[in-house]
């Protein structure tokens, strides 16, 4: 299929309606990923909003980043979701009654004041800690933004250094499909198959009230979401003894990017940052032990509970896999093999689409409309897009920029598109997706 597009809408005019959709979703300390669907703080769109919001308020990026700290755990843990207590109960699920974090938490930290989940998102936080105090350095030092959020950041990278590194090899696991930010990726089908639903009646989906239900996960994947969560939840949020455990490329090479970024706000608050560096490179070095395969010419994930003893790759094309694109360290065949993936016919990029989609356009498994499993998200471009011109490929980054600017404005700042059609899916004025607009049009 191809499809004629339009050219790109004037720049000033994109750059307002961005800003309009960051406005209306700011509720006075955070920003909320979209009004209908998502109504609470969410952990790795903070960090992509921050990254946006830092061209029209740099404080108000810092305190995005700060409200979402304030509730980290005592074990170090970044929550996934920081719930806004003036917001229904059964306007989301699961609600802070299902992770009753205060009291399941408690071993592990949990505050005391603030709701939230149990589980984790992508560490985004320090790449974009970064970021933001680039924005106005003057600023972030009269506020002491680094030095306040560096031990918090570091605390967060120990946690998953640590308590996550589960399948003993030196990456961190995600221990449920939504910590990895993917929700129903094809690549979650086999680790979850081993998952007992829990029954449909046991709990009701929110989600269904605001998203199409063949554009959202099915209520099977519901029920496994459900059960992995209430048996983390019961387990006290200890980690290492639930039966799913798998180790992501894009979680791993966000938290190596994330620890890179870690290096330079050390060394910009006067400490070295050589030790950061060196981890950086020992989990790159893992991340290509672990995950790459070269005869398909990208990362796969690691189902650490499948297989044999040391677990086994899954072999589903997610665009997780093209991620690590985004690491100025890879060596060079493999980001090469990395564009080419991307560009060749399992992705289709600047070909049959203009966005990544989230999952091999030749899979058996693929549909491009449900969620995760093909249709095409902003955030994964924008890093995508990054990686490209990190490697010299300006001519492939100058194209998807034009598709991100392009798709965020006809698609009125859309959770996702089809990626062929570019056809708008789930919430509209979706905050990651004007961020990271705004952010390309820098
Ligand atoms: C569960 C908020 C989040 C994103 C995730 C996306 C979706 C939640 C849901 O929305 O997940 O965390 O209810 O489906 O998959 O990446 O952070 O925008």
């Amino acid at each position: 299929r191809d499809i004629a597009y339009d050219p790109p809408p004037a720049a000033d005019a994109l750059h307002f309606r961005a800003a309009n959709v960051l406005e209306g979703n700011w509720t006075g300390a955070s920003t909320v990923p979209s009004r209908g669907l998502y109504p609470h703080q969410w952990s790795w769109d903070s960090a992509f909003i921050a990254i946006g919001l830092r061209h029209l308020s740099p404080l108000r990026a810092q305190t995005e980043l700060e409200t979402l700290l304030d509730a980290q755990w005592g074990d170090g843990r970044i929550p996934h979701i920081v719930f806004n207590p003036s917001v229904p109960l059964d306007a989301y699920f699961p609600s802070p009654d299902f992770w009753r974090s205060s009291t399941a938490g408690r071993a592990a930290g949990a505050p005391r004041t603030v709701q939230t989940s149990g589980i984790v998102q992508p560490p985004v936080h320090a790449l974009a800690a970064w970021l933001v105090h680039r924005a106005d350095p003057g600023l972030s030092r009269a506020r002491g933004f680094l030095t306040r959020v560096y031990p918090r950041l570091a605390a967060w990278h120990r946690y998953l250094l640590h308590r996550r590194d589960l399948g003993g090899g030196g990456l961190a696991s995600v221990v449920h499909p939504w910590e990895q930010g993917m929700d129903n990726s094809p690549c979650w089908d086999a680790p979850l198959s081993r998952i007992t639903p829990a029954p449909a009646r046991s709990f009701r989906r929110a989600d269904l009230d605001h998203g199409a239900a063949e554009d959202r996960p099915t209520d099977l994947d519901y029920g496994r979401y459900v059960r992995l969560a209430t048996e983390y939840r019961d387990r006290g949020y200890a980690d290492g003894g639930g039966d799913f455990a798998v180790e992501d490329p894009a979680f791993n090479a966000l938290l190596i990017a994330s620890e890179h970024a870690l290096a330079r706000i050390a060394r910009e608050l006067g400490a070295p940052g050589t030790a950061r560096h060196a981890r950086a490179e020992r989990l790159t070095a893992a991340l290509i032990e672990r995950l790459w395969d070269p005869a398909e010419g990208m990362f796969f994930c690691r189902d650490t509970r499948g297989g044999g003893p040391d677990g086994e790759l899954i072999p589903e094309r997610s665009v997780s896999g093209l991620l690590p694109l985004l690491l100025p360290a890879l060596p060079r065949d493999i980001t090469a093999a990395l564009v080419r993936t991307a560009h060749g016919p399992h992705f289709g990029l600047g070909d049959t689409t203009r966005l990544a989609p989230s999952y091999d356009l030749l899979g058996e498994a693929f549909d491009p409309h449900r969620y995760w499993r093909g249709p095409a998200w902003f955030n994964t471009s924008w890093l995508l897009e990054r990686g490209l011109r990190t490697h010299g490929e300006r001519a492939r980054a100058d194209a998807l920029r034009a598709a991100v600017l392009h798709l965020a404005g006809t698609s009125d700042f859309a959770e996702y598109v089809d990626p062929y059609s570019g056809e708008a899916c789930g919430a509209t004025g979706f905050s990651w997706t004007a961020a990271l607009a705004l952010d390309l049009l820098h």
